[in-house]
């Protein structure tokens, strides 16, 4: 990570400012979310020159939808998708609206951030039509004039657009469609569908969920393009973090400067509520408080993404709050690291994911025997990975697909798995190219975990020293996750923010030889 990083010097977007309140409380015009705000001089070039592949990805969808007709070849020509954006959602009693999140669906066949916008696809033809909602008076005069169906198709990489008063109309010339495949028909109210097509439509069903999860699973080229700027996004954001300790006495200060620097980036949105937490907290996986002193604590963990044209980064940090870190921070920050490391350079196409997760505990075991955490000397390996104790200080996964959502579809975990090393495993299948997934091994000293996994587990119990364990209590816990591209050769790593640990502690000391002063910060 060279010093670049830190000149932040990215243009805040001018995009069209957006109301989205209503007199009536109501709004489905709010267009293009994600877009409007990002600073199109940082967009990559390949993003710029061609449209989001919506019609490859309705086609990939219908492929993978053809390999489970029974019917077989021509059975396809007879079936249409018909897949609904979501509406803006008003926040109860009150006329303000929670934020609005497109239904990933329905973004990755249309690329089309509008509320409430509906898409039609017929597998015979191969036609993509955009259906938007009518122009409402109340709409144009508090929230501007949405976008023209002729904007939409210019934009886009749809065939046609329509408002949705002639849904029934257009739909009804498509005599081919004999099932219409929709996801659910949770935002069907408005579509005020007429009985013929209503009595075809075919909501909630498998085969059009597994062929839509297994389009997602891979990533084309216009998907990494986003997912490696959004990677870029984050990058900064983690390195921003950890050059700022002067002004970060509060977990939530370490929130907010991550989400700070990633809106100023273009990043509307964070991919999922950051975990930011220090010393023991850190031993809690998905710690929501975010609000305690760092006062007197050694280590920090954050686990934080930004989010981009709707994709998603997911990446964690820990870091020494004195810029170096204590003895039994480091060792356990070079367990995880070894974790990572080690099943890192094994990733390529054909490598079943489970494999390497087992691997992530056989050398986590090796190094709590060589930390004394686990008595070597009493038991051996075998012994120790069968009676799955490692599991108490690695209770979860070594990492899940990424893209659209944080954890992507199409990863087949079991949570009803009985093998506490596989419950909480969130992908369960073979590396493929082209999919995007962490690579994210922990090591944790929880109270909880000891009380579950140890104590009420004497078979477990007695493998441990709780006396040398106990030292390792205020450290709390080390994640280390990268976003990894399966690509035909092996991977290639998203992200770019260093976990060196000579490094992160040169620039964690680099930031705390500064002053409050020196950083941007009014309040
Ligand atoms: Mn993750």
């Amino acid at each position: 990570m060279d010093s670049s990083l830190v000149s932040l010097g990215v243009p805040l977007a001018i995009g069209s400012a957006i109301t989205y309140l209503t007199r009536k409380g109501i709004n489905n015009k709010v267009n293009n979310m994600s877009m409007l705000a990002d600073p199109i001089e940082d967009v990559p070039q390949y993003i710029k020159d061609n449209k989001y592949p919506a019609k490859i990805h309705n086609s990939n969808v219908k492929e993978h939808l053809l390999t489970k007709l029974s019917k077989g070849g021509n059975a396809i020509e007879s079936v249409g998708f018909l897949v609904v954006g979501n509406p803006v959602e008003p926040n109860k009693y009150c006329d303000t609206f929670k934020q609005f999140r497109q239904e990933r669906y329905f973004f990755y066949l249309t690329g089309i951030d509008i509320p409430s916008a509906v898409s039609f696809y017929d597998c015979k033809s191969e036609k993509l039509i955009v259906f938007l909602p009518e122009i409402d008076y109340d709409d144009v005069v508090w929230g501007g004039m949405p976008m023209e169906p002729k904007e939409v198709l210019e934009k886009y990489d749809v065939d046609e657009v329509y408002y949705m008063d002639q849904l029934n109309d257009i739909l009804g010339q498509y005599k081919n469609i004999e099932t219409l495949y929709t996801t659910d028909k949770d935002n069907f109210e408005g579509l005020k569908l007429n009985q013929t097509l209503n009595d075809v439509v075919v909501a909630k069903d498998n085969a059009f969920f597994y062929a839509l999860d297994e389009a997602r699973l891979i990533k084309d080229q216009y998907e990494i393009e986003i997912l490696r700027h959004v990677a870029k996004i984050t990058d900064r954001s983690h390195y921003a973090v950890m050059s700022a300790l002067p002004i970060e006495i509060n977990e939530l200060h370490i929130e907010a400067e991550f989400a700070y620097h990633a809106k100023r980036q273009g990043a509307r949105t964070l991919g999922y509520d950051p975990i930011c937490c220090s010393g023991p907290a850190c031993g809690t996986l998905h710690y929501v408080k975010n609000s305690e002193s760092l006062k007197d604590k050694d280590s920090t963990l954050i686990d934080a993404g930004a989010e981009w044209m709707n994709y998603v980064s997911d990446v964690t940090r820990c870091f020494p709050l004195t810029g170096k870190y204590t003895r039994e921070h480091r060792e356990i920050y070079e367990t995880v690291r070894d974790m990572q490391t080690q099943t890192m350079a094994l990733m390529k196409p054909g490598v079943k994911w489970e494999d390497l997760h087992i691997m992530s505990h056989k050398i986590l075991i090796k190094h709590l025997i060589e930390l004394g955490i686990l008595k070597g000397k009493e038991f051996t390996e075998q012994e120790m990975f069968d009676s799955r104790v490692s599991c108490a200080f690695y209770p979860h996964g070594l990492g899940h697909l990424m893209g659209l959502d944080v954890h992507d579809v199409a990863g087949y975990p079991n949570y009803e798995d009985s093998d506490p090393y596989f419950k909480y495993l969130r992908l369960r299948r073979e590396l493929k190219t082209g999919m995007v997934l962490t690579n994210e091994p922990g090591c944790y000293f929880n109270d909880y975990l000891v009380e579950e996994f140890l104590n009420k587990h004497p078979e477990r119990a007695k493998m441990v020293d709780f006396d040398v364990m106990k030292k390792y209590m205020t450290v709390g816990g080390v994640r280390i996750e990268d976003d990894i591209l399966i690509t035909k050769e092996g991977y290639e790593n998203m992200t770019g923010i260093t976990s060196d640990p000579d490094e992160i502690e040169k620039i964690v000391q680099a930031g705390l030889s500064k002053k409050r002063s020196d950083f941007h910060v009014v309040v």
